[in-house]
């Protein structure tokens, strides 16, 4: 009887050593965005990243995260890039030109630069809904954005493999071994 087809799996790994991370974090809501980012930190810390190998950089508000991404992310020196910023909705327009800016922003400088760009912006109507995302009811989205990091950062370089052919297997196919074409 044939054997069943058994796809292949191709999976990030949780696995911060080794890897290098930027964190762009906005100043604008900071009492919200630090907690986010002492959040995405931890992860990676407790996912085994070095002091060295994960750099802070501060911008006014969400609406300048995705230039700084852009820039960090032409360093080269970076495996994945987390984006962390609060936007709270006001009386007018203004919320959802911010909300909409960076994240069409953000996801352009990844899909541009082929870097991993973790979205970890909040985009709430009170501030109540912020708290609760950041440390609160919600738990904690920057842990979780630190977590997306890592797991991007190592699928991307699978990923790479991948394209050229070598990429890590477990166990060989069983269709290999059957002498399947
Ligand atoms: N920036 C934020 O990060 N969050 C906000 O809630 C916000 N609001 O509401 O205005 C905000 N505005 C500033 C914006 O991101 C830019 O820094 C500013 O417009 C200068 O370019």
């Amino acid at each position: 009887m044939a054997e069943k087809l058994q796809p292949r799996s191709i999976n990030g790994e949780l696995i911060a050593s080794s890897l290098r991370f930027g964190i762009v974090v906005s100043r604008f809501n900071s009492f919200i965005t630090d907690r986010l980012l002492a959040a995405a930190v931890d992860s990676l810390e407790r996912a085994g990243a070095a002091n060295e190998d994960v750099d802070v950089v501060r911008v006014p508000g969400a609406f300048e995260l995705p230039l700084a991404a852009k820039k960090l992310a032409a360093t080269g020196r970076y495996d994945a890039l987390i984006a962390i910023g609060c936007i709270l909705r006001g009386e007018t327009a203004h919320y959802d030109y911010v909300c909409s800016e960076t994240s069409r922003g953000l996801q352009l400088a990844q899909m541009d630069t082929g870097l991993p760009v973790i979205f970890c912006v909040l985009t709430c109507d009170t501030l109540e809904q912020a708290i609760d995302r950041a440390g609160l009811k919600g738990g904690n989205k920057g842990f979780e954005a630190g977590l997306a990091a890592i797991e991007m950062a190592q699928l991307s370089r699978k990923l790479r493999g991948a394209t050229s052919g070598t990429i890590a297997s477990k166990k060989p196919s069983s269709s290999r071994k059957a002498g399947r074409k």
